[in-house]
């Protein structure tokens, strides 16, 4: 019987579950031409789905978005993220395009876009403020 209703638990966890889950890792290699990277840079995903960024080694990285699709307000930014395996998750839920970088290494380039849906014109996009003023 406790079998029974596990198994019925696990069928109600997949079954309806539509959305789906993306990791992408922050990612430090010294050695490479692009030390400091988000990997993947680009991903298309769908309204609902959710990012789980993911710092894949012992470094200080974090994950602020900078553009938006317009309508999409307030600050979205994950704590910053020290230590390996720490993860940080986000559900997208608007459709559009958004950019994001990592605040301590975004001057060496570190930097992504999500599309949700159907990527946004760029006249459709807003800044998104940053309290260090950028
Ligand atoms: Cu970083």
């Amino acid at each position: 019987m406790k079998k029974l209703l596990l198994t019925a638990a696990l069928m109600l966890m997949v079954t309806p579950a539509m959305a789906k889950e993306y990791t992408i890792k922050m990612v430090t290699d010294t050695e490479a031409e692009h030390p400091y990277a988000f990997s993947p840079s680009t991903l298309n995903i769908q309204p609902g789905d959710t990012v789980i960024f993911e710092n894949a080694q012992d470094d200080t990285h974090n994950m602020m978005i900078d553009g938006a699709p317009k309508g999409v307000d307030g600050m979205i930014m994950s704590p910053t993220l020290e230590q390996e395996g720490q993860t940080w998750s986000y559900t997208f839920t608007k459709e559009g395009t958004y950019s994001f970088h990592c605040h301590p290494h975004q001057a060496l380039g570190m930097k992504g876009t999500i599309i949700v849906g159907t990527a946004s014109k760029p006249e459709d996009m807003h800044k998104m403020k940053h309290e260090h003023g950028e």
